[in-house]
């Protein structure tokens, strides 16, 4: 029976394990299935169930209030309060810093502006908004402060019930034409430090991760730094890269992971790795990328020539070291 269990339900829903049970027990907010071993099992339909009650108890309503309403009923009352609220609380939680990290006043506005288009304003407004900021910041400012506040902030939203989903896959497809727009302007202009032979850098997502956006960032990233780099799109079996990686006598495969429910199909880290590494001849490189384990890192670490990144900024400082080496 396939289902999430209670830590990664709480995970994705926000709640803490001791309040979910003691709203189970008391208010019947959910009836989930159980095990073979009687353990819980949460479906998606009770995700969206206790995500809502969640947003509505955050926001001043009595768990006995909401506890037994129906999903529609319980939609509706976060949305009328998104009416009211909206602009406010997205220009709150800029302000307070909810995503940790530190805004510029302009990125602020920016980001502020962009999430406020996507809730009322046209296709076309979202599109110019992201424009603007491409347009007013400089390269990284709007890749590496921008684009990624934006996306986590709307995450955010996402999470919290004050955006839809549909909203989040038109602003990740808006600020991706972007990127390809930026990307192409850069290998035009072959800006960089590195004269003559560069390496090349293939960049791709593991199976069954659609999270790309991070590396496309990385790929413009190794441009910027004067290296040769291609993104192959995403989800790029290892076999396949590793053809890739041949046909193009690349030296280095960069493929992007995502941490993933249960449930999400995205091939297991190490099988990708393993599987690529036995594909590629041993002098090429594998750099994964991505929010891995420390666990999955360590093993990673066993297989040779494989490096992982975490963050965008460790890869940067890499890809320095790499042009640098190259002068
Ligand atoms: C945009 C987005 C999507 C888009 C992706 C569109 C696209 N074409 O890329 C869509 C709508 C398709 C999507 C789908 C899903 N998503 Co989503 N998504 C996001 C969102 C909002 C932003 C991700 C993003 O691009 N951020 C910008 C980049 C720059 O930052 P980043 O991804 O955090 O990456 C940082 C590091 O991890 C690292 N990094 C990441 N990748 C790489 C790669 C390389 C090479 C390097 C060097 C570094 C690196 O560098 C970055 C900065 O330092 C996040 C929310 C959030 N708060 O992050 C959720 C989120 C990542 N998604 C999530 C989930 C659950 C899903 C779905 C399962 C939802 C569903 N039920 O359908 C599906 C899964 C699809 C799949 N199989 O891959 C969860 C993951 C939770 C978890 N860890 O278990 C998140 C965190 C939302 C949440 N809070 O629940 N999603």
């Amino acid at each position: 029976m396939a289902g999430y269990n209670i830590k990664s339900f709480c995970n994705l829903a926000g709640i803490n394990e001791h309040t979910l049970r003691a709203w189970e027990r008391r208010y019947g907010v959910v009836d989930p299935d159980r095990s073979l071993t009687n353990r819980r099992l949460y479906s998606e339909e009770d995700l969206d169930r206790v995500r809502l009650i969640v947003t509505l108890v955050e926001r001043g309503h009595g768990i006995s209030q909401v506890a037994s309403l129906p999903v529609e009923k319980l939609r509706n009352l976060v949305s009328k309060i998104d009416s009211v609220n909206f602009e406010e609380s997205v220009r709150d939680s800029l302000a307070s810093g909810v995503s940790s990290q530190t805004f510029s006043k302009k990125i602020s506005e920016l980001v502020t502006k962009t999430i406020l288009s996507l809730s009322s304003g046209s296709p076309q407004d979202v599109r110019n908004s992201i424009k603007e900021a491409r347009l007013v910041l400089n390269v990284e400012a709007f890749l590496f402060d921008y684009v990624t506040s934006l996306l986590y902030q709307i995450g955010e939203f996402c999470f919290h019930g004050k955006l839809r989903i549909w909203q989040e896959h038109q602003a990740t497809e808006s600020v991706m034409q972007e990127l390809y727009v930026l990307s192409s302007e850069i290998r035009s202009m072959r800006i960089g430090v590195v004269h003559g032979p560069r390496p090349l850098l293939l960049f791709t997502t593991i199976e069954g991760n659609h999270h790309q956006v991070a590396t496309i960032m990385a790929y413009i990233a190794a441009n910027l730094a004067g290296l040769d780099a291609y993104f192959l799109g995403p989800h790029l079996p290892a076999r396949d890269l590793s053809l890739a990686m041949k046909h193009y006598g690349a030296q280095f495969a960069v493929v992007g992971v995502q941490k993933l429910p249960p449930g999400e199909t995205q091939k297991t880290i190490l099988e990708y790795a393993t599987d690529l590494r036995n594909h590629l001849p041993e002098g090429e490189e594998i750099w994964m990328g991505g929010p891995i384990e420390d666990v999955i890192v360590e093993n990673l670490g066993k297989l040779e020539k494989v490096k992982v990144f975490k963050s965008l900024v460790a890869f940067r400082s890499e890809l320095e070291r790499l042009a640098v080496s190259q002068k």
